[in-house]
């Protein structure tokens, strides 16, 4: 009798046990989709960053002012402590033009030392503000380098490493735009602030002091991911537009989410850019998704006195039942268009847009491979005394690289604009047909990166490829490699 009243006593913990597991699991289970449609009040008028102002030196060369330091900024939840470029959140737009060479004083006011790196940008290794580049707190540093490559919508952010991501979640990171003649379309939407406007995306969570919050999803595995989006500092933005069409430079800067954007009323839009310049033709898209790092252009028609919301939708991330805790089951309401009355007229965005020169893979003098998982690549983290591949300057390479892990990543390359030769074997979409230095990669999906090293060669400082999901870059998810001379025998690196 004893015996069968302990066993029942143990039955019934097993099943009040058994019952709270299955709660838990609903809960996380329900708890992952995040959705804030309709949700978002939009009260606040958008910021946008003004255009950093700029002199010129004596030798001729553009030069601009950028100094970093601590400050604190409104996102709704008080005077939350961030970081910021001259302001005290984010930085002010640079532009220059092809052709110009630009020096920019990095000032670093900020208790720790930090690096700026010029994401997208053709530049020597020296001067690309990766690892290497420190900047000690009290010092200012001071590159320079000739912009050399067709129009685009670059930016500019830290990449300390192990760092990186504290230094852009606390507000680093700033666009530069880049002018040339030869790419400009004069029918595209083009005065900025007027018709054309950056679009900055951001997730945020804050801890109960109006603190930002930096915990990161312990479930996933994919970094940070917040529950309040910032659009260029502004939480709940409106941007009133007085055009008819509207150029928006879309930059996913977040940590780790990434976003598939779209209009709620299902309308299309022209992609006329991605990453490193506008497109050979323009892409009439509802629907399109950014990694982290990456950018698009899109121009957007709309109604005199209509109102349009730009919406962030779930998304297919590729890792299945697991992207309900990449964030990619989430929606977010991200920005409203408040369109004037008597809002002016704009021309039809042209189907041709550029010549985008293809890179031919057969041309390859080179073949490499890159397998990103565990928070590596090629099975190797981030190691500092090791060169992954040391291109030749003057050839052209392709590199293939594969997701072989069950979280997303992406793959960045500093210092070329790739192209997409194939997905999984197959020709890319065409809203991968133009430049590229940033590509999302869905798990076991082989991706094809055809690019060309010019101008820069230099054996003893190194460039960095890695995943831009900035938790995964900060562990270790980064290799190195150096551009060679031309005349030194290939075959340093991994191959
Ligand atoms: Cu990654």
């Amino acid at each position: 009798m004893r015996l069968r009243r302990v066993l029942v006593v143990l039955l019934a913990a097993v099943l009040v046990l058994c019952g709270l597991c299955a709660g838990a699991g609903v809960w996380v289970w329900s708890g992952a989709v995040l959705s804030t449609a309709d949700e978002v009040d939009f009260v606040r008028p958008l910021a946008v960053p003004p255009l950093a102002p700029s002199r010129l030196d004596a030798q001729g060369r553009r030069v601009f002012e950028l100094t970093a330091r601590a400050g604190t900024h409104d996102f709704g939840h008080g005077q939350t402590p961030t970081w910021g470029y001259g302001g005290s959140y984010l930085g002010p737009t640079l532009r220059a033009a092809r052709g110009e060479q630009v020096v920019v004083d990095v000032a670093n006011t900020l208790g720790e030392a930090t690096t700026l790196h010029w994401h997208g940008m053709h530049l020597p290794a020296a001067m690309d503000g990766g690892p290497y580049q420190g900047i000690e707190p009290g010092t200012t540093w001071s590159p320079t380098w000739r912009i050399d490559q067709p129009a685009a919508t670059l930016w500019y952010h830290p990449h300390p490493h192990g760092r990186t991501a504290q230094h852009v979640y606390r507000g680093l990171a700033g666009m530069f735009l880049v002018d040339d003649p030869a790419t400009d379309v004069a029918a595209l939407p083009h005065e900025y602030g007027v018709d054309d406007f950056p679009v900055i995306v951001q997730d945020k969570k804050f801890d109960g002091d109006g603190g930002l919050d930096d915990a990161e999803s312990f479930l996933s595995g994919t970094g940070l991911l917040g529950d309040t989006v910032a659009v260029n500092g502004t939480v709940g933005p409106y941007l009133e537009v007085s055009t008819r069409r509207v150029r928006l430079r879309l930059l996913n800067a977040s940590n780790a989410r990434s976003y598939d954007f779209g209009f709620t009323d299902g309308r299309t839009f022209a992609l006329v850019g991605s990453d490193g310049g506008l497109l050979p033709q323009r892409v009439d898209l509802a629907r399109v998704m950014l990694s982290p790092g990456e950018r698009a252009e899109i121009v957007v028609t709309v109604a005199p006195g209509e109102r349009a919301v730009l919406r962030s939708y779930p998304q297919a991330l590729g890792t299945s039942l697991v992207d309900r805790f990449t964030g990619g089951a989430d929606t977010l309401d991200i920005l409203q268009l408040r369109v004037s009355g008597d809002a002016a007229a704009r021309p039809e965005v042209p189907q041709r847009l550029v010549d985008v020169p293809r890179l031919d893979p057969a041309g390859a003098a080179q073949r490499r491979t890159f397998k990103l998982g565990e928070r590596s690549i090629n099975g190797k983290g981030m190691a500092a005394t090791r060169v992954d591949a040391a291109p030749v300057l003057g050839t052209t390479e392709v590199w293939q690289v594969v997701n072989n892990d069950g979280t997303p990543h992406n793959f960045h390359v500093h210092d070329v604009q790739f192209q997409v030769a194939s997905v999984g074997g197959q020709a890319p979409p065409p809203w991968l047909a133009g430049w590229k230095d940033t590509v999302y990669l869905p798990p076991n999906r082989p991706y094809e990166l055809v690019m060309r090293f010019t101008d820069y060669a230099d054996p003893n400082t190194a460039y960095m490829f890695h995943c831009h999901l900035l938790s995964h870059e900060d562990s270790g998810m980064m290799g190195q490699f150096v551009v060679l001379p031309p005349a030194t025998t290939p075959g340093a690196g991994s191959g």
